[in-house]
């Protein structure tokens, strides 16, 4: 059974929930027998009687009474698709009791909430920090956990500040990519707003930049608030690096140290653990905690590829970080071949086969360049079978492919048309160059004389999109 609403409200659009559900079922999910719908915004929608059922008509009829399964620690509890270096996302599987023992362990400790406590975070329920900072943490905890559907900048900057006002929220929870794009649409915002309430704010996703931090401690938090920069991932469940309010002395940009029970390290490209601080490397955990992912799904040898035979004996993250002299940890960020767009990971191999799909394109190549608001922009280089007539359409062509394979986050922000791609003799596309380029450091590319066709890089510089 799939439960979705009709519509659901993002700013001034309403998005069609139940017709996306409708086309997965049409395009063969045949597991699924009945579809329960809820009524949101009333709008049009189509009906197929055999398996649509309105919540309204369904419930009323329903026991009020309903006995909870009996389910074993080991079983799975839910799977969320998240991308690597390589080839299609991966399923990361968690489990009932250590997922659900790490998520309220650490949203009591981190956002340190006390009974009566009213707690807001704004992440999409459906990306890890909403499953485990919205739904799982919270109401185990129990938790008041307030949810909103809207985004920040509707119908003004002022939005996350009004409704920490009207709900007198304690605790907020929010990614840099929101901060910085309120702070540019209202940087004296909060101050209309009556934020005393709040106790804790924190960060997640992403580096959080210094005038961000600033910002946030500053206007939001009215310095009185620590900011917890929390670092994670979706393979690891919940938080495991973060300050603690109250407890550790915040530094802007440091997510400072890891949870008890946590132990974190880096190490040098061969796999040399680092010793003492003040040293810069690959950022990987030692020992394993509750909520650490058991695998992924329908490939186990994959889960153990990606995540533990990197380095023996050791869950790698796929993050570079530092040590400071006082043995916090800074996350500089991936070290792999994956974007931050806003918070959401992105696989440049994924967006690279979603633009390779259109019939007029040959290949492509995808790297990440900076951006003001979202932390990172998309940067498609893509090579066509023809000559091109119309760049406009073709343009808006790849991005209705990008969004249909993958969803509307994914479109590149930048698409540069060229005629070849620069090749090493092994036949990689050599990305180092093209990252330089959508940088705008044409001066900074380095040895090209190892290339296929060196000749290329001259075009490419003429036609970047900076
Ligand atoms: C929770 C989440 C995980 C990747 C991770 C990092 C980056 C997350 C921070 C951060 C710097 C932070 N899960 N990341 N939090 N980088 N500071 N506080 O984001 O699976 O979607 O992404 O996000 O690169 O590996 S995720």
């Amino acid at each position: 059974m799939v439960i979705c609403s009709d519509y659901n409200r993002r700013g001034p659009k309403n998005i069609p929930v139940k017709e996306v559900v409708d086309e997965a079922v049409a395009m063969g999910c045949t597991s699924i027998e009945k579809v329960l719908v809820f009524k949101t915004t009333g709008g049009k929608v189509n009906w197929n009687p055999d398996i649509d059922l309105w919540w309204h008509e369904t419930v009323d009829n329903m026991d009020t009474e309903c006995a909870a399964e009996v389910m074993d620690a080991e079983d799975m509890l839910f799977i969320l698709y998240t991308s690597g270096s390589t080839g299609k996302p991966k399923g990361v599987v968690h489990t009932c009791g250590g997922y659900m023992v790490y998520t309220c362990y650490s949203f009591k400790n981190v956002f340190q909430y006390q009974d009566g406590d009213i707690y807001w975070c704004t992440a999409d329920v459906g990306w890890i920090t909403g499953h485990s900072y919205i739904i799982y943490g919270p109401l185990l905890a129990g938790a008041t956990t307030t949810m909103f559907e809207g985004v920040p900048g509707h119908p003004d900057a002022g939005r996350f500040w009004h409704v920490c006002e009207k709900h007198r929220v304690n605790q907020f929870y929010t990614a840099p990519t929101a901060i910085r794009a309120l702070m540019a649409a209202g940087w004296h915002e909060p101050e209309k707003y009556d934020l005393s309430y709040l106790r804790v704010i924190g960060s997640v996703g992403e580096p959080i930049n210094e005038e961000a931090w600033h910002w946030y401690d500053e206007k939001v938090g009215r310095s009185n608030a620590p900011i917890v920069d929390t670092w994670w991932q979706t393979e690891t469940g919940g938080i495991m690096i973060t300050p603690l309010p109250g407890i550790t002395d915040t530094k802007p940009c440091f997510a400072s140290y890891p949870l008890p029970g946590i132990q974190p390290c880096l190490l040098d490209p061969n796999g040399v653990e680092l010793e003492g601080n003040d040293v810069e490397g690959l950022l990987c955990i030692k020992f394993p905690w509750p909520s650490i992912l058991r695998t992924t799904y329908g490939d186990h040898e994959r889960c153990r590829t990606n995540y533990f035979a990197a380095f023996k004996n050791m869950y790698f993250t796929g993050d570079g970080a530092k040590r400071d002299e006082d043995g916090r940890y800074r996350i500089i960020g991936r070290v792999d071949d994956v974007i931050n767009v806003s918070g959401h990971r992105i696989g440049t191999a994924e967006v690279e086969d979603a633009i390779d799909q259109h019939s007029g394109v040959v290949e492509s190549a995808v790297v990440g360049y900076p951006h003001d608001i979202k932390g990172q922009g998309i940067y498609a280089y893509v090579k066509a079978h023809n000559e091109i007539v119309d760049e406009e359409h073709f343009r808006r062509e790849i991005l209705a492919v990008v969004t249909k394979e993958i969803g509307p986050i994914a479109k590149p922000d930048k698409i540069q048309f060229v005629s070849q791609l620069p090749k090493t003799r092994s036949g990689k596309i050599m990305r180092r160059i093209l990252r330089k380029i959508a940088e705008g450091q044409t001066d900074q590319l380095g040895d090209t004389s190892t290339l296929l066709n060196p000749e290329c890089v001259e075009e490419l510089k003429a036609g970047a999109l900076v």
